[in-house]
């Protein structure tokens, strides 16, 4: 049983728009009257749009009603779109490219699976879009990592198997997402805050053809057993 595929998260793993939400979020937040500062904004890593804007919103004690939220929501939304309209494919994360190059050599399937509704205007600014078989973002689930729903659906829309696939995540909610689902868990960043995965790496900088086949070996172990 080998690996077929592997499923990429957006932010924190091919691009870093987390950046772009904090500006956006604090924008919001000091509009309200209360700042937001950079340490909060982890806890925003992976969660969905409107989860984030509870975090914000219990941050500054606030209480709106729901029509309230959706109108916070759309602005800062507007705002993260400001900035994602500039990005260029200089925005790719380190490695990136050559990474996804070295999977297709491998005949490895590649998806992403991002909480992002922004996911696809995302990649095209970055010239991506074309890089993913299978996009599985925001506007297609129901449920937010850590539920596995966002990489079941890419596992499903490629054809594979759960237990034939590896997941990239930068977020804690998000590799326990990719557990649940049975697949194997590469955390991006930090080895403290990602302990749960079944191996962490600081970035794709530095990986070769070699390092990815060990990769995707140790993977296949893990799954087989
Ligand atoms: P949007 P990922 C996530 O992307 C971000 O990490 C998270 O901070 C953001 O709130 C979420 O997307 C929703 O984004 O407002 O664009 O729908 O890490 O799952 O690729
Ligand atoms: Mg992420």
């Amino acid at each position: 049983m080998n690996i077929h595929a592997c499923i990429f998260d957006l932010d924190g793993v091919i691009v870093d728009t987390a950046k772009y939400h904090y500006r956006s979020w604090r924008k919001l937040a000091n509009s309200l009257g209360f700042d937001f500062s950079e340490a909060d904004n982890e806890q925003l890593k992976g969660v969905s749009r409107m989860q984030s804007l509870e975090i914000i919103l219990g941050i500054g004690n606030k209480t709106l009603d729901e029509a309230e939220k959706q109108a916070l929501a759309a602005q800062k939304n507007d705002w993260f779109l400001e900035y994602i309209h500039t990005m260029t494919p200089d925005e790719i994360l380190p490695g990136v490219i050559p990474f996804l190059e070295n999977l297709k050599t491998q005949n490895i399937r590649i998806a992403l699976g991002s909480a992002s509704k922004n996911a696809v205007p995302t990649l095209k600014k970055v010239k991506l879009l074309d890089a993913f078989e299978v996009i599985i973002d925001g506007t297609k689930t129901t449920r937010s990592k850590p539920d596995p729903q966002v990489f079941l659906l890419a596992a499903k829309g490629l054809g594979i198997a759960p237990q034939h696939c590896i997941v990239f995540e930068d977020a804690a909610k998000g590799i326990e997402a990719a557990l649940s689902a049975n697949m194997y868990a590469v955390g991006l960043g930090n080895a403290d805050e990602l302990a749960q995965a079944h191996t962490v790496i600081p970035s794709f900088e530095h990986i070769n053809l070699e390092t990815v086949k060990r990769l995707l070996s140790s993977a296949t172990k893990i799954l087989n057993h």
